[in-house]
């Protein structure tokens, strides 16, 4: 058995190599849906869709837990697949609890009723698609009362990032934070709510300024999951090993993944 990591692309890979840091003898298989990415412009039934074919091919794989590493599948996709399509010996975890269970300082799993926090507002950059899901806001509705949110869907970030021009990057990052700002001059906290902005994590930090607690998920999600697999070690497998799975060309996601993270990544058809 081995834990799954679910992307629309190479994206997945930031939460991936944190899990893999923080659960080191914890097999993993990742499967990014290259043939489809990117899932940020795409509408919520078609992201649904794609979403639940890549978890059951990781499935196939033998992984009875998968964790969705695309903001946007977990946002436009994941409560539905819960409510009633997720079979009871299986689990699908997303990246925006762990993110609110910590921005809320809450227990993996607490559903008390909401409470007042120590955040009063939150900055939010996603994509277009996850922005307009609100997924971020019913979540974080569920677990506080009285924070501010504003979304900022970042356009064109995810591609600059991707093609590897990380001057047009910098200039996209300043100008969605200046946008943000001009709507929430003083965000307490502000979310990078998308598998590629951990990438850009300095210059949001930098053009946000000191004053503004940034998380970024690759390792909440990683500590999130650890703390779940003490709870369920069944779940779990054991072994180093990590796979590489795309839905795209192989040999070009594998040059375009070495590019992403700057380290070889060989990846197999899925
Ligand atoms: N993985 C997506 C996310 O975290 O929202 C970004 C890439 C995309 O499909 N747009």
């Amino acid at each position: 058995m081995a834990i799954g990591v679910f992307d629309s692309g190479l994206g997945g890979l930031t939460v991936l190599d944190a899990v893999s840091k923080r659960l080191p003898d914890t097999p993993l298989i990742y499967l990014g849906d290259n043939a489809h990415t990117p899932y940020g412009v795409r509408e919520a039934d078609d992201i649904y869709d794609l979403t639940t074919k890549g978890v059951e091919r990781l499935w196939q794989e033998g992984c009875d837990l998968v964790i969705l590493a695309c903001n946007t599948a977990s946002a436009a996709a994941l409560r539905r697949m819960q409510e009633s399509w997720v079979p009871r010996d299986k689990r699908v975890l997303g990246v925006f609890v762990p993110l609110i269970e910590a921005l809320t300082e809450r227990q993996w799993g607490d559903n008390s009723p909401p409470r007042e926090v120590a955040v009063n507002s939150v900055a939010l950059f996603a994509t277009p698609a996850t922005v307009r899901s609100r997924a971020f806001q019913r979540e974080l509705s569920f677990r506080a009362v009285g924070v501010d949110v504003e979304a900022q869907a970042c356009g064109g970030l995810v591609d600059a990032i991707e093609e590897g021009d990380m001057i047009l990057a910098e200039a996209l990052v300043r100008s969605h934070v200046d946008a943000l700002k001009r709507k929430m001059p003083e965000p307490d906290a502000a979310i990078l709510g998308c598998t590629h902005y951990p990438l850009m994590e300095d210059v949001f930090r930098d053009a946000l300024g000191p004053d503004v607690s940034v998380y970024s998920q690759p390792s909440v999600v990683a500590e999130s999951l650890a703390d779940y697999l003490a709870r369920h070690p069944e779940m779990a497998g054991k072994g180093a090993e990590t796979k590489f799975l795309t839905t795209g060309d192989p040999r070009k996601v594998s040059g375009q993944a070495t590019t992403f993270l700057r380290r070889r990544i060989a990846f197999e058809a899925a």
